[in-house]
């Protein structure tokens, strides 16, 4: 029987099979051994289950080759790819419009990874009944223009839901952003049998706290799942070539072939089309400053790596 991994835990993986049940199933152990570090079991994965021959429980005896992945590393570990969630449609980067305050830097980290991936974006301010419409607006402006669809919603006053609801049907969503800006609430508003849990943010320091413990899919009612992830506050290293980094900026591209240089930075070479784009206003300035910034991480990696990964490239 074929099916979708939901979530896992312990060895355990929660699969929804094609009848529409959802059951616990374990990994076979053939199957195992020969996926030692090859592929690791992630959400999204479909998956072949098959009932173990002895006793009731349900193996999982294959899995098929995923079309798309998000994958970042974990957090201080080695070069190894940790992948996120298997077979996504889209990302949906959720920041709010104010507590917790939006980083537009943060923003763009999250966009980058999506692009990184080859993945489609979108994005979601959530809580805009905290602030004022045309300010938000006019704030988050420059993805519209770098061509990203944009939603304004809020949970509390049911502005935007509606749309966001049929983005999200029919496909794979990974909802991502940081803790407390709403995706929990967000997904229950939409979907009222979802019942996640929804963490208090603490006022005092408007930083909230990890309220959702691993990645898990939810089978969404018209057809569609949405992943729900926790607060990807570590994202950090995501292991891409900085040469790479130019192209994840969409709006970036088609200036990319007009610099001087072939394998231009566009940090400091003459001739830089990029760079003239953003002197004349093409470009936003802030989408670039968060491109030096990133690109300066990822250089700083490969010289701590040895310069092996710009070698690579
Ligand atoms: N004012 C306002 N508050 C909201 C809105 N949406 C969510 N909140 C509140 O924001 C807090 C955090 O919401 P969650 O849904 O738990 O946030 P999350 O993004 O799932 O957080 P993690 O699971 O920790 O990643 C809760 O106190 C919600 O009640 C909104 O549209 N407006
Ligand atoms: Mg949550
Ligand atoms: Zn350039």
């Amino acid at each position: 029987m074929n099916g979708v991994v939901l979530s896992g835990s312990g060895g355990i993986w929660r699969v929804r099979a094609e009848n529409g049940e959802t059951l616990d199933a374990s990994m076979r152990g053939r199957l195992k051994k020969q996926n030692i570090d090859a592929l690791k079991l992630a959400v999204g994965d479909d998956v072949v289950i098959e009932q173990e021959a002895r006793g009731t429980g349900w193996a999982i005896s294959e899995i098929r080759e995923r079309r798309s992945r998000l994958a970042r590393r974990a957090p201080g570990a080695g070069p190894g790819q940790r992948v996120v969630a298997a077979n996504v449609d889209q990302v949906v980067v959720v920041f709010a419009a104010a507590k917790p305050e939006p980083h537009v830097r943060m923003i763009d980290r999250f966009l980058v990874i999506a692009e990184g991936n080859g993945l489609d974006a979108r994005i979601v301010i959530n809580k805009v009944d905290l602030v004022d419409s045309d300010a938000v607006h006019a704030r988050f402006h420059d993805y519209e223009r770098a061509g990203y669809p944009l939603h304004f919603t809020s949970v509390k006053h049911d502005i935007g839901l509606r749309e966001l609801h049929d983005a999200l049907t029919a496909r794979t969503s990974v909802l991502s952003g940081p803790s407390g800006v709403g995706k929990s609430s967000l997904l229950n508003a939409m979907y009222p049998g979802l019942n996640l849990r929804v963490g208090e943010i603490s006022e005092s320091v408007n930083k909230g706290r990890h309220t959702t413990v691993g990645a898990v899919a939810h089978p969404l009612p018209d057809a569609g799942y949405v992943v729900d992830t926790p607060g990807l506050r570590e994202v950090g290293m995501w292991g891409m070539a900085s040469g790479e980094l130019d192209r994840c900026f969409p709006e970036f591209r088609e200036y990319l072939g007009g610099c001087r240089f072939a394998d231009c930075t566009h940090i400091a070479e003459p001739d830089c089309a990029l760079r003239d784009a953003v002197t004349h206003g093409a470009v936003s300035r802030e989408r670039y400053e968060s491109y030096v910034k990133l690109r300066g991480e990822l250089e700083e990696t490969e010289r701590s790596n040895g310069g092996s990964a710009l070698k690579r490239r």
